[in-house]
């Protein structure tokens, strides 16, 4: 999955594909590498990220999502806000991905489950502005994996189908470093759950802190897609469904090593 940040203030590609035709070049080019869907999103979700109104985000991203869903892309739409859902499904979206799992909006269930596109429900606890207050965990791992299951449940409830959830860990959201790697290191205990898993680590600010240790300082994002591919490449061995990254090339390459090892295995 390749990440289309439509919006001023996103950590990594902020300010940069804000004008229509710059993002679907940008889309199509990633497609063109190797990705089998685009994301798009209208609102940054890093921490401390003010909203922004449905409007607005709806402006930012149906013309891109109907663009590419005519050139036979599959799209989802990264949003918590059903009217924003509604917009981009109509505009040829088949994929929600909603960060906050259904929890930020009541009437986002109804549009999956009336719709019958795919729902990712991530792993969430509040919003940008005060989210790293609630990294709080007893045991980050089967927290995570029990309130997911209760977030599965819900939607189950509101008559969303087995096969349209998708299921994310959410790193980086109310999580520190070590709650984050805890996760990436038991992402098998989620795909044992048996929904398709998401994992999206792309360019996160623990793998700065991590590259950064030689170098005295946290490495910036643009330094970081080879620890993604490398996080890529562990998320697909665990049995991820898929990783959503913002470079899409050293994926595509680690995951075609990884599948010819897989079947020399055999
Ligand atoms: N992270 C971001 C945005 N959307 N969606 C899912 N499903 N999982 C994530 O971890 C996630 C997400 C924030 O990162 P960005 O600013 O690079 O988009």
């Amino acid at each position: 999955m390749g990440i289309l940040n439509v919006t001023p203030d996103s950590f990594s590609d902020g300010g940069k594909y804000l004008d229509r035709e710059d993002a679907i070049a940008h889309a199509l080019r990633m497609t063109s590498e190797g990705a089998d869907i685009i994301d798009v999103g209208g609102e940054s979700t890093r921490p401390g990220a003010e909203r922004v109104d449905a409007p607005v985000e709806i402006e930012r991203v149906v013309d891109v999502i109907a663009a590419l869903a005519e050139r036979g892309v599959t799209v989802s739409v990264d949003t918590m806000r059903a009217q924003v859902a509604a917009a981009a499904i109509e505009a040829g979206a088949t994929i929600v991905n909603d960060v906050s799992g259904g929890l930020a909006d009541p009437d986002m269930a109804s549009v999956i489950a009336s719709t019958g596109v795919k729902w990712i429900l991530m792993h969430w606890r509040g919003h940008s502005a005060d989210m790293q207050k609630l990294a709080r965990y007893d045991d980050v791992v089967a927290d995570v994996k029990a309130e997911l299951e209760d977030r599965v449940e819900y939607a189950l409830d509101s008559g969303v189908d087995a096969g349209q959830i998708v299921i994310d860990p959410g790193i980086g959201f109310a999580k520190t470093a070590e709650h984050n790697w805890a996760l990436s290191a038991h992402l098998d205990q989620l795909t044992a759950l048996g929904y398709p898993v998401l994992f999206a680590a792309s360019r996160k600010s623990y793998l700065g802190r991590l590259l950064g240790e030689l170098e005295g300082r946290d490495r910036p994002p643009s330094g970081r897609d080879t620890a993604t591919a490398a996080t890529s490449v562990l998320a697909f061995e665990a049995g991820a469904w898929g990783v959503r990254v913002h470079d899409i090339q050293s994926t595509y390459d680690v995951r075609a090593v990884w599948e010819r090892t897989r079947a020399a295995r055999n």
